[in-house]
């Protein structure tokens, strides 16, 4: 009998799994959806791309805290959908990923190799992120409010290999 003691931890050890499991997945997802179709378009630019930089008009911001993602991000984004897609063929250039508008806003990037980044006020209270070794495939970006509740500004997403 006493074999079954072991058997019987394990037991409980993946019933007390599975309760953690369903209660950690509700129904705000973990991270922003990066796979859903971006709101404001997706872009194909490659190394030496023209005009650089490349740009982009969207609506900035959404219902939706950036430190549901990382706590130290902030700012307000569109969780459901990146604004922008980019997919960039990279040749040796470091790549900028910034936006402009006349509120304060943030930037979040999710790039091909799975790295979320974040930036708010590199040039002023406008957000930029620089990769100096970009690589090839899909960057989801997504122009967010430093304060939540202002709206959907409008702002511009430039991309930049100067
Ligand atoms: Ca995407
Ligand atoms: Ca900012």
């Amino acid at each position: 009998m006493s074999i079954l003691r072991p058997l019987r931890a394990v037991a409980l050890l993946g019933a007390g799994l599975a309760v953690c499991a369903t209660t950690v997945s509700p129904a705000t997802a973990a991270e922003p959806n990066w796979q859903a179709q971006p709101t404001y378009g997706t872009y194909n630019l490659g190394a030496g791309f023209s005009p650089d930089p490349y740009q982009v008009s969207v609506a900035a911001g959404g219902n939706t805290s950036a430190t549901n993602l990382r706590g130290d991000m902030s700012g307000c984004i569109n969780w459901g959908a990146p604004d922008v897609d980019l997919n960039y063929s990279a040749g040796g250039y470091p790549l900028t990923i910034g936006a402009q508008s006349g509120i304060d806003t943030v930037l979040i990037v999710y790039d091909p190799n799975g790295n979320w980044w974040f930036n708010d006020d590199a040039h002023g209270s406008n957000p930029a992120i620089r990769l100096n070794n970009p690589p090839n495939g899909n960057y989801n970006v997504w122009v967010g409010t430093y304060q939540c509740g202002v709206g959907t500004p409008g702002a511009t997403v430039y991309f930049t290999e100067r």
